[in-house]
Parts: C-alpha cells; sequence; structure tokens
C-alpha cells in the first residue's frame, strides 16, 4: 500500500521480494503461475513470458549490469491481479549467495532481540 513506500520507491513498482540474478551471467528462468495465466514481462531486459497453470516455460537472460530492472505482469489476469509488479535485482556475483542467504533466512537485529526478550 502507499503507506508502505519509502523514499524513491515507485508507486505500483515494488516487490516484497525481488528476484535477484547474479550480473554478467548467463540465467534460465523457468516461469508458472500458481492460480491464474499471467505474462512476466521485464521490458529493459527484452523478455516476456507466458506463465500458464499446468506448464513450465522457460526465457534465458544474461543481465550486463548490476541494477534494478522493473516489470509488470502483462496479461489481463483477473481482478486485483492488474499490474502485478516484478522486480529483477542483478547483484555481483561474488555477492550473490550472501544476498540470497539473506533474503531466505532474514537476519535479527539487537533491537527485534531486546523486544522478544519483554
Ligand atoms: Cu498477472
Amino acid at each position: 500500500m502507499n503507506n508502505d513506500l519509502e523514499l524513491g520507491q515507485s508507486r505500483l513498482l515494488e516487490v516484497d521480494n525481488r528476484v535477484l540474478v547474479p550480473a554478467k551471467s548467463h540465467i534460465r528462468i523457468i516461469v508458472t503461475p500458481a492460480d491464474v495465466p499471467h505474462s512476466w514481462a521485464v521490458p529493459s531486459l527484452g523478455v516476456k513470458c507466458d506463465a500458464v497453470p499446468g506448464r513450465l516455460n522457460q526465457i534465458s537472460i544474461s543481465v550486463q549490469r548490476e541494477g534494478v530492472y522493473y516489470g509488470q505482469c502483462s496479461e489481463i489476469c483477473g481482478t486485483n491481479h492488474a499490474f502485478t509488479p516484478i522486480v529483477v535485482e542483478a547483484v555481483p556475483s561474488k555477492d550473490y549467495g550472501s544476498r540470497v542467504s539473506n533474503q531466505l533466512i532474514p537476519q535479527t537485529t539487537g533491537e527485534a532481540s531486546a523486544e522478544m526478550k519483554e
């Protein structure tokens, strides 16, 4: 929602979990939906792939520059699904492993630990 936006973030384009990829590597992406047909599109990477329930489609990308790439679902996929945002973040290959680990296992801060003790 709008209240969740931080300074500099784009309305209707931010996601909770970005797709992390290593930069300067060939990547194969397998696309399938969990609900209805979608179309996974990131124009700045030059990719658009239909996501069809019960099917696996694949696309290949090679992101040459580190950075953040925005896209949206480009299928009319249903009520409350319109403009589903997609964010792909290309990170240096040397940082990729630690970034994925941090995304899968969020690090707790000292503050959070203190709150839990109370
Ligand atoms: Cu969609």
